[in-house]
């Protein structure tokens, strides 16, 4: 079952997927989506979206962000395969989630062998190294997992020393002082959050724990084509309101944007 289910994604190009069984990854996280959690759930089937896609010395914004909105990319991927799977068996139930999930995503990756447990939080799969998205189905087909956790990172702790804002403790990210958070966040900013942002230089995003991590040195490029399409590595004024509606931040509004934006401008001033 298991070769059928990993030659399934590996039609729609998604080279890495794994199991694991529903109730190792209870508790659920509290949000909206876990209404769409089949009833009598047993697996969920990860699946990584490498997403570094090559070097881009004048973006502004974070590499994950560089492509077009991954929420969508892998979701379409992830329906194809749910499809696919429901052909094959079709008593069952495939439901597909990605980031806005009740399901821990980075937890639930490493019990399905995908990947190293960082220090940074983030799952570090070994060729694609962090530069991956996480994506699953939830099914009520049985599928024992076939591959052991691939335990800790390094532990060399460089993303902890080198995390600028203090986020990162020991695994444990304080998420309002993430720089990414930061460039969520809505509203006003405090003079320590403008400042975090500016000397980021990102208005989207921040990768000092991705990049810093030994385990990323020789990260492969992502396999999956959709993500080399419509790349755009720097945002201005003028191309927001395109870009807004196919990249990753398109959940939040214009003014988030445009205050990031306006702060880094006041910074070159
Ligand atoms: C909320 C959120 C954020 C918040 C808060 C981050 C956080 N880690 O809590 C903010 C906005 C800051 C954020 C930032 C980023 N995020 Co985010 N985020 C999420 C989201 C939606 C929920 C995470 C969450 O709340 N988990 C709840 C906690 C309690 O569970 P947990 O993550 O499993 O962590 C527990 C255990 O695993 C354990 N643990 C974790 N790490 C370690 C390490 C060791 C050594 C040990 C012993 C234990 C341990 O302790 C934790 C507490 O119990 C997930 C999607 C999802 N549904 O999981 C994406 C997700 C984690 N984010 C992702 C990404 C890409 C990012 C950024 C890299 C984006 C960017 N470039 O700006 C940054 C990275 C920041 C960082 N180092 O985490 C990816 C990570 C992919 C990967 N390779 O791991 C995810 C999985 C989205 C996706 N579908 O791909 N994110």
């Amino acid at each position: 079952m298991h070769s059928v289910i990993r030659e399934i994604f590996a039609s729609q190009g998604i080279s890495q997927c794994g199991f694991c069984a529903y109730d190792a990854v209870l508790p659920l996280l509290p949000v909206r989506s876990a209404s769409r959690i089949p009833e009598n759930a047993k697996t969920v089937i990860f699946a990584l979206f490498p997403y570094w896609i090559g070097e881009y010395p004048d973006r502004n914004i974070s590499r994950y962000a560089i492509p077009d909105d991954y929420h969508m990319i892998a979701v379409d991927l992830l329906k194809r395969c749910a499809a696919a799977l429901t052909e094959h068996f079709p008593e069952h139930h495939f439901e597909p989630f990605v980031d806005s999930s009740p399901i821990r995503e980075v937890h639930g990756a490493y019990l399905a062998g995908l990947g190293y447990r960082g220090k940074n939080g983030l799952l570090i799969h070994p060729k694609f190294g962090s530069y991956v998205f996480i994506g699953e189905l939830v099914t009520t087909l049985e599928i024992s997992p076939d591959r052991e956790p691939m335990g800790e990172c390094l532990n060399c702790g460089k993303c902890l020393t080198s995390c600028p804002s203090g986020a990162l403790c020991d695994g444990f990210v304080r998420e309002e002082l993430c720089r990414s958070a930061i460039t969520q966040k809505k509203g006003e900013l405090t003079d320590w959050e403008q400042q975090q942002l500016i000397s980021g230089g990102l208005v989207w995003g921040c990768d000092i724990c991705n990049d810093v991590c030994p385990m990323n040195k020789n990260a492969s490029p992502s396999d999956l084509p959709a993500f080399y399409k419509n790349a755009t590595a720097t945002i201005t004024y003028e191309n927001l309101p395109l870009l807004r509606k196919q990249k990753a931040f398109n959940y939040r509004s214009r003014s988030v944007m445009e205050r990031n934006l306006a702060l880094l401008e006041r910074d070159e001033n």
